[in-house]
């Protein structure tokens, strides 16, 4: 096992890596900007280095100064976590060069994956179902039209470098296809300076659901079952749960050896994911994030493994000492993206200075955060504050207990996705397990209009501040000492020492 590893990452997944490091005995290093001297993620590490200003590209996206850092530190390897510079292979290859282990796959299987013409060539020769379309990359809008009268209408023309919906184009019929392929390749080219697109049968409602990798350089590659990502904004998921409530046991059995048969046929190394599009009983390989990925603690929640932890013993030579038919999957587990966003506001961006910040606890409730009071949260990263994650018995259960956890967290200096988050738990369709990837377009007005919920919130959060101070007052007259150990003015500080006493 390695001795000490730097975190090439900022926010919840730096802490997230640095907990699985200290669980495993090694010592983790921190990187941070300008922006985040006073993160958590700073303060959990056992050394931490300034890196840079604050915009990403001259702080985590700079690859000289993290493997500069990692060699003057003495760490022997980089865990990137997702984002930044984790599927960059000239980077994975630059951490090797300078001698160092890079904590995931090879940089060639992360090139076969990130070329997603390529990946769908490759996958196709292995026998991985994929969305009936083109191998390779359009010539021209000539070979779109007679490629599309093919497919048959509705067709879907897709970035070959892309991922992630830029460069994507749905096409109703044969009059739109010149066009859609000219604006299609021209986004591509601005996105990623290659303007080759493809085209796939357009599937109408789908839902998204991916399959979670291990694979270690001894031979074992085993699936951990599905996550159902069907609640998503523009690409973004908000919402994430283990198992999906509409796959069988056969049909996890299925997507899992056809996960496994895309992860062999790159030599693929470390946790890994197989992005698919499930629709009538059918699924589809769409792509392979080659990453840890946001959503990955509900795998944890309901296979017990820590992936993370995972990630770094195969990283240092490990084999996974479980086999597949060991891995087994008990109650359900869900996510909720907290992000500093108001869902009131169309999803605005909301900036400010963290202040009190009461975390839900108790059966059952998971905080993967990075946020703490005092902390500036500002618009140079990515607006995911921290995840909710809960795991009940049953899948009701678990969207009762994300209740009641969403109710008991505060987040104040910022608006936040906590009120949309309360809706979807109260909104049938997501209650009968009725999702596909439209789910929030379907769902707008009920989901995102004015707040009812933060009345709710405030009301839930004004009555519990009146009672801790009823009960503060009462216990202060019984036991003095207890008013005096609660430092702050504040009834939501008092809470928190009346918690501990
Ligand atoms: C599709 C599709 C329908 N049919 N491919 C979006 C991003 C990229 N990773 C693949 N995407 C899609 N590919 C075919 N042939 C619909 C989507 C899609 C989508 C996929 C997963 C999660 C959310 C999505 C939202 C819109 C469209």
């Amino acid at each position: 096992m390695f001795n000490k590893i730097l975190v090439a990452n900022r926010g919840e997944i730096a802490l997230r890596v640095i907990r699985a490091a200290h669980e495993l005995g090694v010592k983790a290093v921190a990187v941070y900007s300008e922006a985040d001297r006073l993160a958590p993620h700073v303060l959990a590490a056992d050394e931490a280095y300034l890196i840079g200003p604050p915009p990403s590209a001259q702080s985590y996206l700079r690859a000289d100064v993290l493997i500069d850092v990692a060699k003057r530190c003495g760490a022997e390897a980089i865990h990137p976590g997702y984002g930044f510079l984790s599927e960059r292979a000239p980077f994975i290859q630059a951490v090797r060069d300078a001698g160092l282990v890079f904590i995931g796959p090879s940089p060639d299987a992360v090139t076969a994956m990130g070329d997603k013409t390529a990946a769908r060539a490759r996958m196709i020769d292995a026998g991985v179902p994929v969305v009936p379309g083109t191998k390779e990359a359009l010539r021209d809008a000539a070979e779109a039209r007679t490629v599309a009268g093919e497919v048959g209408y509705p067709v879907l023309l897709k970035a070959a470098a892309g991922g992630g919906g830029k460069g994507m184009r749905v096409v109703m019929t044969e009059d739109e296809i010149e066009r859609a392929f000219e604006s299609a390749g021209n986004e591509a080219q601005a996105a990623f300076g290659d303007r080759s697109v493809y085209i796939e049968k357009y599937l109408v409602g789908p839902r998204h659901i991916e399959i979670q990798l291990l694979a270690d350089r001894h031979g074992n590659t085993l699936h951990l079952g599905e996550r159902e990502c069907s609640i998503q904004r523009r690409h973004q998921k908000l919402i994430e749960e283990a198992p999906s409530a509409v796959l069988t046991p056969d049909e996890r059995r299925a997507m899992g050896e056809m996960a496994v048969a895309a992860a062999r046929a790159v030599n693929y190394e470390g946790a890994g994911t197989v992005e698919c599009l499930y629709q009538d009983g059918e699924f589809y390989f769409l792509e392979m994030n080659t990453r840890i990925q946001v959503e990955h603690p509900v795998t944890e929640l309901v296979t017990g493994v820590d992936l993370v932890q995972w990630q770094i013993r195969i990283a240092a030579g490990e084999a996974i000492p479980f086999t597949q038919d060991e891995i087994t999957w008990e109650g359900h587990a869900i996510e909720c993206r907290i992000t500093s966003e108001d869902p009131a506001n169309s999803f605005l961006p909301s900036t400010g200075r963290i202040g009190n910040l009461t975390l839900p606890s108790g059966p059952g409730v998971r905080w993967d955060g990075g946020i703490a009071t005092g902390v500036e949260v500002g618009l140079f990263y990515d607006p995911m504050l921290a995840k909710l994650i809960v795991h009940g018995p049953t899948r009701l259960e678990a969207i009762d207990r994300m209740k009641r956890a969403l109710l008991e967290l505060r987040v104040e200096g910022v608006d936040t996705s906590v009120p949309f988050h309360l809706r979807v738990m109260d909104e049938a369709d997501f209650r009968a397990g009725r999702l596909d990837i439209r789910y929030l377009e379907n769902h707008e007005a009920e989901l995102l209009g004015a707040s009812v919920d933060e009345e709710l919130i405030r009301a839930a959060a004004l009555a519990a501040a009146l009672l801790e101070e009823e009960r503060r007052t009462q216990r202060s007259v019984s036991r003095p000492q207890a008013s005096t150990s609660a430092s702050g003015g504040s009834a939501w500080r008092n809470r928190a020492g009346w918690s501990r006493g």
